[in-house]
């Protein structure tokens, strides 16, 4: 029986995607960087089977007519393009928690895309694959490649994808704090909707994420971690001013955050290199090295359980763990 196997990592967007020109295409608004980790992802398997529609088990548990609704529609993509309209049974489990503004759905559809990508043996290079994922949620588009990845937004179906643009082969990593790991109440999809439509300064985040994509390309290139702090913390920042601008506002912040917050930039002015950005949810990402890292987590054990503190490194690109066909 045909069966694959395929690892994707999460990504955290340090030039934030938050937008989208087209719904129905995923074209967002603004070019986006992330850098992938390699302490959260996604494995997913996927075998040919006898039925007549899809099954979809998420983290064991065997999802309902919705979400493999869903699915389905992604996966005809690929029973399109190949010609071959056989169903498949799909198993992901997400090695961290879902839905907790950890973008679990980025590393979701890559491996998803990745492993589809083999069953129906489309043979689509990275390129074309990082088209494919995007449509199933934008974040994905990123999660097929390691290191920093830039998504560039692109005009249209074929010119908005994402490629790798450095190895980030140096000491950089993140600091995951995990303040809620529940479903969040205000989707990124009908977030970034209702920001779209409702928030006045919303164009000026569009104009302003060019200057910080090309700034933060610099700063890469300079391994300056603290420029590459810097200027991701001003993204993750105007994208919540932008979404606190909404009608009705949206606010992913708790209490718990904004303490996070205040502590980073308390141990910043101490010297240590240590920068924040934040999702579509009120968990708190900070930037920093492994030469920070240790001082950082124990005074974050102060206010956080530790086992909510979760420390990564860099991930790697898309990987096929098994391979039947
Ligand atoms: C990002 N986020 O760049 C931004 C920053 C959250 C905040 O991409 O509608 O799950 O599937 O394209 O990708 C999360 O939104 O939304 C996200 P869809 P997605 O990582």
């Amino acid at each position: 029986m045909k069966s694959v196997k395929v690892k994707a990592h999460a990504n955290i967007a340090l030039i934030k995607y938050w937008g989208k020109k087209d719904e129905k295409l995923f074209l967002p608004f603004n070019s986006s960087l992330s850098l992938t980790l390699d302490a959260f992802y996604t494995i997913t398997d996927v075998k040919v089977i006898d039925g007549k529609s899809d099954v979809f088990y998420l983290d064991g548990k065997i999802q309902d007519e919705e979400e493999t609704s869903k699915i389905s529609k992604f996966i005809d993509r690929f029973r399109k393009l190949s010609n071959k309209d056989f169903c498949v049974r799909i198993d992901s489990k997400n090695h961290f928690p879902t839905a907790a503004g950890l973008a679990s759905s980025a590393s979701g559809f890559a491996a998803l895309a990745g492993a589809l990508n083999e069953i129906y043996e489309t043979r689509l290079d990275k390129k074309h694959l990082s088209i494919m994922a995007r449509k199933g949620s934008g974040s994905a588009t990123r999660s097929l490649f390691g290191g920093f990845v830039e998504w560039k937004k692109g005009h249209d179906d074929l010119s908005s994808f994402a490629e790798k643009f450095d190895d980030a082969n140096w000491d950089i990593g993140m600091i995951i704090v995990i303040l809620n790991d529940k479903k969040k109440k205000v989707l990124s999809r009908a977030g970034m909707k209702q920001t779209v439509e409702t928030c006045p300064f919303y164009p000026a985040w569009v104009e302003d994420a060019k200057k910080d994509l090309e700034d933060i390309k610099v700063a890469i290139k300079e391994q300056d971690l603290d420029k590459v702090g810097e200027i991701a913390e001003y993204s993750a920042m105007k994208m919540h001013a932008t979404m606190m601008a909404t009608r009705p506002s949206i606010i992913y912040m708790q209490p718990k955050s904004l303490e996070v917050i205040n502590m980073v930039k308390e141990l910043r002015h101490q010297g240590l290199s240590c920068y924040v950005t934040m999702d579509a949810g009120p968990n708190v990402k900070i930037i920093t090295s492994s030469r920070f890292k240790d001082e950082i987590i124990d005074k974050l054990k102060n206010i956080i359980d530790k086992d909510k503190i979760i420390y990564s490194k860099v991930g790697t690109d898309l990987e096929i763990l098994e391979r039947v066909i």
